[in-house]
């Protein structure tokens, strides 16, 4: 295909978010030509998409922020320990405003295609008003949960009253006032949503599949003692993020819950709960390895759940199964206690399956509910979702999808790069930790690493890099092995990919931690891009 007649930059970000703002600042400032596009009207990705009530981050807003710039450490101050979605959003405009980032982004414009031409080495990158480009590099920043999962029910064209997915929510007020409300699905949205909803609505009713494990979040707001405090500690809270396991200084403790005995593990669990948040899940550091250890904290928290609820049937639809920790952990602020309410009803899915969304509501197996409004709190096709929105061609028109379709999970090399689509470039990639790392640190690391690797590439005159097979088999092997040697790949989960019917089973997700893997990540490039395929201009493969 012809590159000649386009606009033709050295690198084309997908999305707005956290990646693609701080891929776009570092990319200027390397000196490379760039233009992010982005769907949505403005910044913030997922922060501009999620506008349901109660949104809020679950990773501690101190931490849930860049870490490049001390000058926006210290200029930007939040306001309480979990940051509400439009104090985030603020944040990202005050981020983009701050390093003049829009004249480089292309608002309102989706990149539904991206073919890579073996001929010229680039990217022909197609968008939705019809428009090409043409880049060197192509590189994905569209999130890992933004492909909304809304389920092909039967009949929800029919439906008389309003519906929304809560990763799609509009910008108008939703209005609950005298409203009969649905909502479908019980993770992390579903859990935020539904107390702050019940406080409004006339009636809620909570459709629910899966009971989950949460804990109290204990937001509150920051003193500013503390906040100074954190600032003036900038340095060291930097090298401890990037140097932690998950991107948050907050230490997994280094005991089994296996060494106290159950008396002692019943004060530990107390004052995890007491504290909240992250407290809980790294109360030991064997809970989502052991299944006894595992034990021991579901059993505490369906005691608490039983204690919470008033009436007992609604207590028992309440108590989870699954492995404790291994679906994402929740934290809520009055989740449980919201199915006392009056105006709250909970119908458990799982012995009464949904048959079809009527023009007045919904219809499962066993009863028929009136609905003004439904929402879909369902979830997202994970990770790999919002890459297959874009039709992905790497060399000899391989297909991405097609590609990782057909093996039993997908294959990446660090879960940045994979064989077969040379210079492209993924953040927070399949495979890669980011899931389960305090997401702006990963990205941090994954745009850090890319623009190092660009660099590297242009000093030596070198025009693609390719992850080769046997290196991304290597890592796709690795990533299994540490996952099998933990309790979530036994359960169904947007980990697995088992919240999508027909989506290959596998494990996504490097569990290794995030200070191994950005240690593995600087390895290669200390090793000149060792299990890399290098193409010089003059097309010799170097190694
Ligand atoms: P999740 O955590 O994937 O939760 C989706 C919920 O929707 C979950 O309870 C699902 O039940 C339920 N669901 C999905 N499909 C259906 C159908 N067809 N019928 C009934 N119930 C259904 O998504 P969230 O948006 O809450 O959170 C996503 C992530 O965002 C979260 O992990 C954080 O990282 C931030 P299931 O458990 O599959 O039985």
């Amino acid at each position: 295909f012809q590159t000649d007649h386009v606009k033709s930059f050295d690198a084309v970000v997908v999305g707005a978010g956290f990646s693609g703002l701080y891929m776009l600042y570092r990319l200027r400032e390397a000196g490379f030509s760039t233009r992010a596009y982005e769907a949505g009207d403005g910044v913030g990705g997922v922060w501009y998409w999620n506008r349901y009530p109660g949104a809020r981050c679950d990773s501690e807003s101190i931490y849930y922020n860049y870490t490049f710039s001390k000058e926006l450490y210290q200029e930007w101050t939040w306001t309480s320990k979990f940051p509400e979605q439009p104090e985030i959003l603020r944040y990202l405009n005050f981020v983009a405003d701050k390093f003049d980032l829009r004249q480089d982004i292309q608002f309102k414009t989706r990149i539904i295609g991206a073919h890579y031409d073996g001929a010229t080495n680039r990217w022909l990158i197609h968008m939705d008003d019809g428009t090409d480009v043409s880049a060197k590099y192509f590189i994905t920043g569209v999130g890992c949960l933004s492909a909304a999962n809304v389920p092909n029910f039967k009949g929800l064209d029919q439906f008389e009253g309003e519906w929304y997915h809560t990763g799609h929510w509009p910008q108008k007020k939703v209005d609950f006032k005298g409203k009969r409300v649905g909502i479908i699905g019980t993770g992390s949205s579903g859990v935020q949503a539904i107390p702050a909803i019940a406080k409004e609505a006339d009636d809620l009713i909570v459709f629910q599949r899966t009971p989950q494990y949460t804990v109290p979040a204990r937001n509150h707001p920051y003193d500013p003692g503390f906040i100074d405090r954190t600032k003036g500690n900038y340095n060291v809270i930097k090298q401890q993020m990037r140097e932690s396991l998950s991107g948050i200084p907050e230490a997994l403790r280094d005991r089994s819950a296996l060494e106290d005995t159950a008396e002692q593990r019943q004060q530990v669990y107390e004052a995890a709960w007491g504290k909240g948040g992250f407290a809980f899940p790294l109360a030991y550091k064997d809970l989502t390895f052991n299944e006894e250890a595992n034990k021991s904290a579901a059993d505490f928290i369906r005691a608490r759940i039983r204690e919470v609820i008033h009436d007992p049937e609604v207590a028992e639809k309440l108590l989870p199964t699954y492995y404790y920790g291994t679906k994402r952990p929740i934290f809520d602020t009055h989740y449980y206690e919201t199915y006392n309410r009056e105006n709250v009803r909970l119908v458990d899915v799982r012995k009464a399956s949904i048959e079809e969304i009527t023009n007045k509501g919904l219809r499962t197996t066993k009863a028929e509910y009136n609905l003004d409004t439904i929402i879909f709190a369902t979830g997202y096709d994970g990770m790999t979702g919002p890459l297959f929105k874009i039709d992905i061609r790497g060399r000899n028109g391989v297909i991405l999808k097609e590609k990782w379709a057909n093996g039993e999970q997908v294959r990446t090399y660090l879960g940045i790069t994979t064989a077969d689509f040379p210079n492209l470039f993924m953040i927070t990639g399949p495979e890669s930790p980011s899931v389960l790392v305090n997401m702006p640190t990963a990205i941090e690391q994954h745009v850090e690493w890319i623009t190092d690797c660009m660099t590297y590439l242009r000093n030596h005159g070198l025009e693609t890099i390719e992850a080769k097979v046997e290196a991304e088999e290597a890592w796709s092997k690795h990533c299994k092995e540490v996952a099998d040697a933990t309790l979530y790949p036994k359960t169904d989960s947007w980990y697995t990919g088992a919240n999508i019917s027909g989506k290959p089973r596998g494990f996504m997700i490097y569990l290794g931690g995030f200070n191994r893997y950005s240690q593995i990540c600087n390895e290669v490039a200390a090793k000149d891009y060792e299990g890399f395929s290098l193409l010089s201009t003059q097309k010799t493969t170097l190694r």
